[in-house]
């Protein structure tokens, strides 16, 4: 596979406008920040134009991969392990992009880049592109949906989700105010009474997951927890999807521990360019407040124990059981 590699670039700070009245005319909920209903599902307004444009202009080429993902289950790591895997005869990985740049800035984020109206630079990615999304799978656009297309679909405990988006929100609104007004608990009783962006974690899972059962050959399923605790394993499945699997060679040189060191949370979080002085290229109008290091935090399970009670981790689970049941996807 070739290599897929984007140069920082300076960012352009004037999001689309082109759908600014479709946007305007959809219902709105301002109580976190503000968020449009749009084809069933809530979005956040600042994210929406990005996601309209994909939908009517975005071409997939037959070799595109795709690595989806509901936002904080995994993405950063996801985009950093698939982009090392996929350029590693590009590389050494003594001297790799992922040590100067940022995960987000090696893939990009398809909706963000058409926010930004940076999506000429997709068209000029040379294939076999590797591109992100946190669209559900019922809203891509047909060109990707219905195309060949491979597709890496990570999921994460949605208690540690919701925990890690709790702290994300922060960040993003730049205000402690938001963590006193929705706690933990309260967003995850609000996300089982179906309050959330991007549709519910569980939708948003399902979604992929069937559409897997119509083509597994296609759609890869990896799972956080399991990639903590046996990342050989699901690298070299990664790897073996994405078409580029470890020869005898690489496995007995180790190459399949380099990048699993390389891509590991204490690593990526360590270095220079992810430290929070470094400045956040390519983010949306609220996630400017970000830098770098927004996306690492502490990278485990089971956090959800310091900040959920008891008794919301517990209906969280039964929201889990219960939407999973009958599906074939076991948690
Ligand atoms: P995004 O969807 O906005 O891009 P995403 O990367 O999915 O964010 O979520 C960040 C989470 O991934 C953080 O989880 P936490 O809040 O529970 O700590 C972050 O720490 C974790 N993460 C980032 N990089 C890695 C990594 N290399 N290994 C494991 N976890 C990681």
């Amino acid at each position: 596979m070739a290599a897929v590699f984007i140069p920082l670039l300076s960012e352009d700070a004037v999001p689309l406008q082109e759908y600014r009245d479709l946007i305007a005319s959809l219902p709105v909920d301002h109580r976190v920040v503000p968020v449009r209903q749009y084809q069933g599902f809530w979005w956040p307004e600042s994210t929406l134009p990005g996601v309209i444009a994909v939908q009517r202009h975005f071409k997939s080429r037959p070799d595109d991969v795709f690595l989806a993902t509901y936002p904080k289950s995994g993405t950063t790591w996801l985009k950093s392990l698939a982009f090392a895997v996929t350029t590693r005869s590009q590389y050494p990985l003594s001297d790799h992009p992922l040590l100067q740049l940022n995960p987000h800035q090696c893939v990009p984020s398809l909706e963000r880049m058409f926010n930004r109206r940076r999506s000429s630079e997709i068209d000029a990615l040379p294939s076999p592109r590797i591109l992100a999304t946190h669209m559900l799978h019922s809203v891509l656009p047909d060109s990707i949906a219905d195309s060949d297309c491979r597709i890496v679909y990570l999921w994460r405990d949605p208690k540690d989700v919701i925990v890690s988006a709790w702290h994300f929100g922060e960040k993003v609104l730049g205000t402690r105010e938001y963590q006193a007004e929705w706690p933990v608990d309260r967003i995850a009783m609000a996300h089982c009474e179906g309050i959330s962006t991007h549709a519910t974690i569980w939708d948003h899972i399902l979604g992929y997951w069937r559409a897997r059962v119509h083509r597994p050959e296609k759609i890869l399923f990896l799972r956080y927890e399991e990639m903590l605790a046996e990342p050989a394993a699901n690298l070299k499945r990664m790897a073996d999807f994405l078409g580029c699997p470890f020869s005898p060679e690489e496995e007995k040189a180790g190459k399949v521990e380099e990048i699993i060191t390389l891509c590991s949370f204490k690593n990526l979080s360590s270095l220079g360019i992810n430290k929070p002085s470094s400045d956040v290229t390519d983010e949306g109008t609220k996630l400017q407040l970000l830098n770098n290091a927004s996306f690492f935090r502490k990278g485990e399970r089971g956090d959800w124990r310091n900040h959920m009670s008891p008794e919301v981790a517990r209906r969280m689970d039964e929201m889990t059981m219960e939407k999973l049941q009958g599906s074939g996807l076991s948690f």
